[in-house]
């Protein structure tokens, strides 16, 4: 029996390098070991207020994207989270053991309550409850994430610990897969914060839909330091080595063998390189998912069925939860 792999992504925006190297190239290297299940988590998506027609488009656009990244919809069950009613109900049953505490140290809660101080909504507060439910629900063993997404994996296994020693075993406890290289790119513009779509800064963030011209200049105006030489050190040189981390990961080359390359070399070359490397992963993905876009009856067939295959787990997930707390069947 092949183990079972679930993640996804808030479709509050577009996908991004950070996305991209943290999450779904992973995805897409386990696919053929492993069940796996890849979520478009819209439900998480308006715990920060969305535009409904932005939305619906960004969902697609992700499917298409899932899709032209590798994630063929045969072979990996591709659906929407607001298809599958299993997560909002086993999120509910899971709320009421998670504890209050613990959410309150969640250091996603904190920075988003920061950022969208006049919207510090219970969902925001209660994200990692259906976020524990979305996995659990599944009986996923292992979770690939980027390095941001480790304290929800924590709780997550707390949760489904707690529910277990209460109630005998139930959920599987499961492991975060986080990459070696990757799992957390910095924004190009401000290289101690974590790239993210949220990112005020213009040019700090690089999307799946740039253009190589948009990522060539992005990379040309990526801030570094002022010692010319390409070396890694994330403490005195994080700009530096967040793009010898970004050409580590898009070319297969460890650090060590990028230093040797650029050595000697100015940062305007190896800037250009590494905006080449990064150009060259996304383009055939970019195509790919716009060939892909443009076929929505292809698209709704994908949601479609992955919904069904989804709901058919996640619903017998549910029906053993209710039975174990003693809810009267029906
Ligand atoms: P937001 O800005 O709305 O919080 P985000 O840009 O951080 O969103 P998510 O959609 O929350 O991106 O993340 C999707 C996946 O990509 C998660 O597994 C997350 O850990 C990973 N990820 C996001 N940003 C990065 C990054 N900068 N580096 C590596 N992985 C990342
Ligand atoms: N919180 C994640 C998105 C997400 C997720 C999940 C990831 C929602 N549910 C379940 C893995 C497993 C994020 O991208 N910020």
């Amino acid at each position: 029996m092949k183990k079972t792999i679930l993640s996804g992504i808030q479709t509050s925006g577009a996908l991004h390098l950070g996305s991209y190297l943290g999450a779904i190239k992973n995805w897409v290297a386990l696919a053929n070991e492993y069940g796996c299940y890849y979520m478009l988590a819209d439900l998480h998506a308006i715990t920060v207020r969305q535009d409904p027609a932005a939305l619906r488009e960004t969902t697609l656009r992700q499917i298409a994207q899932y899709v032209a990244c590798g994630l063929d919809p045969e072979r990996n069950t591709l659906f929407v989270q607001s298809h599958v009613r299993a997560h909002a109900e086993l999120a509910w049953v899971l709320g009421c053991y998670t504890m209050f505490g613990e959410l309150s140290r969640m250091t996603q809660f904190k920075d988003k309550s920061a950022k969208n101080a006049e919207n510090i909504n219970a969902g925001l507060f209660t994200y990692p409850s259906l976020m524990a439910a979305d996995i659990l629900v599944y009986k996923a063993d292992l979770v690939p994430v980027g390095d941001d997404q480790r304290q929800h994996l924590e709780i997550t296994r707390d949760i489904a610990q707690r529910f277990n020693g209460i109630y005998g075993d139930t959920f599987v406890v499961p492991d975060a897969y986080i990459p070696k290289v990757g799992a957390r790119i910095m924004s190009l513009q401000e290289p101690t914060a974590k790239m993210s779509k949220s990112d005020s800064s213009p040019g700090g963030c690089v999307y799946l839909t740039d253009s190589p011209d948009v990522i060539a200049k992005a990379f040309k105006r990526a801030v570094t330091d002022s010692e010319a030489s390409v070396r890694y050190d994330a403490e005195a040189k994080p700009g530096v080595s967040n793009l010898i981390e970004i050409y580590s990961a898009c070319t297969g080359k460890t650090a060590a063998e990028t230093e040797t390359e650029f050595s000697g070399r100015g940062y305007g070359d190896f800037k250009k390189a590494v905006g080449d490397a990064v150009t060259e992963t996304f383009r055939p993905i970019r195509e790919e998912a716009e060939r892909i876009l443009a076929d929505r009856a292809y698209l709704e067939s994908v949601y479609r069925t992955g919904a069904e295959k989804a709901s058919a787990v996640a619903d017998a997930t549910v029906r053993e939860v209710y039975e174990k707390v003693g809810f009267l069947a029906k």
